[in-house]
């Protein structure tokens, strides 16, 4: 059932023994979300947990610094940023039929929950979590701000991207003003890479390969690359944003060996173009800035056959 955040923040009023539920491979947003949650529900008094599937990687670390740790058995479970129950993950999945309240802002949002709050032109589930606030009267402080701010910033790329809205930018202030450590999180956030980040990077760079005059190129992540540079899922994050970064390239498409063989395929396309239509060439799928399909092929194989399908897109944009 869709409900109004009044009601939400009506519901969670009355709740106790409430459980709170990230999504696996988390984020900032699902865990600056949480955190937030699971701080502001316990300083009113109420017993609070936390779960989810994947473990959290240092950088999040300090957005729970403040949660006593409690264990009981949940009356109340929330759902944080999770678009769909398939994103619990192994630990947390005997829970997706009894969760009570789901708050996302994810169009493709499936409605599991009893109770579900989405909006679709939140730029983060923080940015509704701190509404949400306001309206339980909730006390924002320092702490909490910290954890507002970090899936506000994680979510928007750092206010880069065009889900970024005056509403956006309004919210981030007030946790400013609340606190909030912005160029600190920032920093932490944006600004730092593992070595094993870098060292990733390095060796994909350097497999960057122009077509089509400058206007697409293929990068790639072997497993070869990973090895080498000790790196884990965790440090290829967002790495496929790299070769459209690159001046001309209209198209770019990052391909990621898969252990049993083939090729993971991530295309990112510049306005006005469509990564998803390359991408549906090959049954894959997804939005227009950022698209992704499998191809099971030899390497050269799968280069060809991008560069065949993307020179194909082009003649057919009459470029
Ligand atoms: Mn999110």
């Amino acid at each position: 059932m869709k409900i109004k955040l009044q009601q939400a923040a009506d519901v969670l009023q009355q709740a106790d023994d409430i459980l709170v539920l990230s999504h696996k491979s988390p984020d900032g947003d699902t865990l600056g979300s949480a955190s937030a949650l699971c701080t502001a529900l316990q300083r009113l008094g109420k017993h609070v947990r936390f779960a989810c599937s994947d473990p959290i990687v240092p950088k999040y670390e300090n957005l729970f610094a403040q949660l006593k740790p409690e264990e009981f058995e949940p009356k109340f479970i929330v759902a944080v940023d999770i678009a769909d129950t398939q994103l619990l993950g192994e630990e947390t999945e005997q829970f997706k039929d009894s969760i009570d309240l789901a708050i996302d802002h994810h169009m493709s949002h499936k409605e599991y929950a009893k109770m579900s709050y989405v909006d679709g032109t939140a730029a983060s589930t923080t940015q509704i979590i701190y509404e949400l606030f306001c309206m339980m009267g909730v006390s924002i402080d320092k702490q909490i701000a910290n954890c507002l701010y970090t899936g506000l910033c994680t979510d928007t790329g750092c206010f880069r991207y065009s889900n970024t809205s005056a509403t956006t930018l309004r919210i981030a202030a007030s946790l400013m003003d609340a606190g909030a450590d912005a160029a600190e999180i920032n920093r932490i956030m944006f600004d730092t890479k593992s070595r094993a980040r870098l060292n990733v990077e390095r060796l994909a760079m350097e497999s960057i390969a122009f077509y089509e005059n400058g206007r697409f190129d293929i990068m790639e992540i072997t497993e070869e690359m990973m090895t080498q540079s000790g790196a884990t899922e965790g440090d290829i994050e967002g790495l496929a944003a790299l070769p459209r970064q690159v001046e001309g390239v209209l198209i770019a498409a990052t391909l990621r060996e898969k252990k049993t063989g083939g090729y993971k395929i991530s295309v990112r396309a510049t306005p006005p173009y469509d990564a998803s239509a390359i991408c549906a060439q090959f049954g894959g799928g997804g939005h227009k800035g950022a698209a992704g399909c499998v191809i099971e092929d030899e390497k050269e194989n799968v280069k060809k056959k991008l560069a065949e399908a993307v020179s194909g897109y082009f003649r057919s944009q009459g470029i």
